[in-house]
């Protein structure tokens, strides 16, 4: 109670957030998220997590009540987060990159958001210029393409078009965008060694100039998500400017490779820590909420991950959310949280009934 009651004075003081239009569905997830914050809480989020979980997925979308969940299958509770990935919309699919019907998305994002929850889009579009997908790095020439004047603009605005509709389709309710994601590596192609900084910048603001100004999207609450960790002067480096941008997120991943499961661990709080520490003074200075937007072990070989690993990384710090990525359906070492007979499920329970852990409790 006293770690929750002194971070949350803490938090008063660094992070009020963002500006915000009062009573707009977009100022009341803003007002919620800084909330978590002042009171020291942090809420917890699964990528995919109502779609499909580990060895299953829902078939019949359209008939389904989206009750299954991995998270809810072992903590009692969803997530309070979810998030869901835009990737194939641009190109009119039926199913995004992860072979989800958009359909079953727009549902489970309305169903999640009628039970409390909040709601997150990434979008990972394929590659305008090269045709291949949103890791094709083959050229550096991608994003300048599709920037006003270059060959592949218009047909980007059409991608732009794609992706508003549908976020236009939810209706009325607000959700968390995060477009052009981990840009300070060089994995994307709108990462670091791909565009220059003005490239990058003009990409992420037409993109909100199209939505927010030509499309009136008034429900996103704007995310800007580099890869971490990096020094505040490279997090900065392609911020796209305050106006554009309501949320501060790094996406930092703990890995094993050929460390100790201990090691592992020790290196992934340092690298959290290190972010987090830049993040809080940035927010502080511009204003802005955080939340660690994407993060995990895959496979979760730590079986005490969630309480030595993720949760003394995380707690010292006014993050809003933090989010574990996707528990694929169909490749079995490709999780992110845990399942029914996991045989770590303990710690993740246990994880989830912290006090400052907010997990949606539905009756
Ligand atoms: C990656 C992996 C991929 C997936 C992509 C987009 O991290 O999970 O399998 O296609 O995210 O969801």
């Amino acid at each position: 109670m006293k770690r929750v009651l002194i971070l949350a004075a803490l938090a008063l003081m660094a992070c009020s957030g963002p500006q915000k239009p009062a009573g707009t569905p977009r100022a009341l997830l803003l007002e919620r998220l800084g909330t978590f914050a002042k009171d020291g809480q942090i809420a917890y989020g699964h990528q995919d997590d109502l779609p499909y979980g580990h060895a299953w997925r829902v078939e019949d979308w359209e008939n389904d009540a989206l009750e299954r969940s991995d998270v809810k299958a072992t903590t009692g509770c969803f997530p309070m987060v979810m998030g869901f990935d835009l990737g194939g919309i641009e190109l009119a699919d039926s199913c995004n990159l992860d072979g989800v019907p958009f359909g079953l998305i727009r549902k489970a994002a309305l169903k999640h958001i009628e039970r409390g929850g909040i709601v997150t889009f990434s979008w990972h579009p394929r590659n305008p210029l090269t045709g291949g997908d949103a890791w094709d790095v083959s050229s550096n020439q991608v994003v300048c393409s599709v920037l006003p004047g270059g060959e592949k603009n218009t047909e980007f605005m059409c991608w732009l078009q794609r992706a508003a509709d549908f976020l236009e389709s939810l209706g009325d309710v607000p959700v968390i965008f995060r477009p052009w994601h981990e840009n300070l590596g060089s994995w994307f192609w709108w990462g670091r060694d791909l565009c220059t900084a003005q490239e990058y910048q003009e990409l992420y603001r037409s993109t909100w100039l199209y939505f927010t100004r030509q499309r009136g999207l008034t429900n996103l609450v704007w995310c800007y998500s580099p890869n971490g960790p990096v020094p505040p002067e490279e997090y900065m480096s392609r911020y796209p400017g305050d106006e554009f941008v309501d949320l501060l997120g790094a996406d930092i991943y703990e890995y094993v490779g050929n460390a100790s499961l201990e090691e592992a661990a020790v290196h992934f709080g340092e690298q959290v820590k290190l972010m987090f520490t830049a993040l809080t003074a940035i927010c502080h200075e511009h204003n802005k909420l955080i939340c660690l937007s994407e993060t995990g072990l895959e496979g979760l070989p730590d079986l005490h991950w969630w309480t030595e690993a993720l949760y003394p990384a995380i707690r010292d710090f006014p993050i809003t959310y933090v989010l574990t990525w996707r528990n694929a359906h169909d490749k079995p070492g490709h999780f992110y949280a845990p399942w029914p007979g996991f045989e770590g499920e303990a710690d993740f329970d246990a994880f989830s009934q912290l006090e400052q852990m907010v997990f949606l409790k539905v009756e």
